[in-house]
């Protein structure tokens, strides 16, 4: 083989995977309102895995994360004026919102309101992105009395661990309830074997909302 074809050779060979480096060195970064002001759960990928190998959705996520949290809408509570004074006397679902608390004589109503001057305070709530909390009920923000507070989305997600990454999501750090921080949807890169080891990167990442319930 002359000199001529032996460089034409190795133009071949290292063009494609010049442009394969170019193309993996930037993370598919973006900056979106998810799951804000509006409520609503995150659009994109979230807890439905991805292509490939590795653990998928909230698999591995916090305990007291929901597993399913990622895949629910939201709603938002105000942030002022959610708590009513008081009722009229006797009332029962003073707060009108369909329950009663366990004191509450009054008929064909579910009991077990935690608040019943609260109407954002109730079982069967959902989750809720609201930023403040206006009851003496605790855990705060633990909108659907059970008396546990239960976050939507997994947090404390760096994607740096292979064995973890593929398909997972999470806040980059450990925001409270209603706050609105850095929200990482890793990305997976299973390696080659011998040559790359596998590893796991931020792949996208939006501003999102931590709901609770
Ligand atoms: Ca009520
Ligand atoms: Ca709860």
């Amino acid at each position: 083989m002359n000199a001529r074809r032996k460089m034409l050779l190795v133009a071949l060979v290292v063009a494609p995977l010049v442009g394969i480096g170019a193309a993996c060195t930037f993370p598919d970064v973006s900056f979106a309102p998810a799951g804000g002001a509006e409520g609503g759960k995150i659009d994109g990928p979230v807890g439905e895995g991805g292509p490939g190998t590795g653990e998928t959705g909230a698999v591995g996520a916090n305990e007291d994360v929901d597993p399913t949290g990622a895949m629910m809408d939201a709603t938002t509570a105000p942030e002022t004026g959610q708590r009513i004074e008081a009722g009229p006397d006797g009332c029962c679902d003073c707060d009108n919102d369909g329950f009663k608390p366990d004191s509450g004589t009054c008929a064909n109503l579910p009991s077990q309101d935690c608040d019943d001057l609260n109407p954002f305070v109730f079982p069967t709530h959902g989750f809720d992105q609201g930023k403040t909390w206006d009851s003496p009920h605790t855990p705060d923000f633990d909108w659907n009395c059970d008396g546990v507070r239960t976050k939507q989305y997994d947090y404390n997600q760096k994607c740096n661990d292979p064995n973890n990454c593929n398909g997972k999501s999470g806040f980059n750090d450990d925001p409270n309830c209603g706050e609105t921080v850095v929200f990482n949807t890793c990305q997976y890169n299973p390696g080659v074997l011998g040559v790359a080891l596998a590893s796991c990167k931020v792949g996208s990442t939006v501003m999102a909302t931590q709901g609770c319930k």
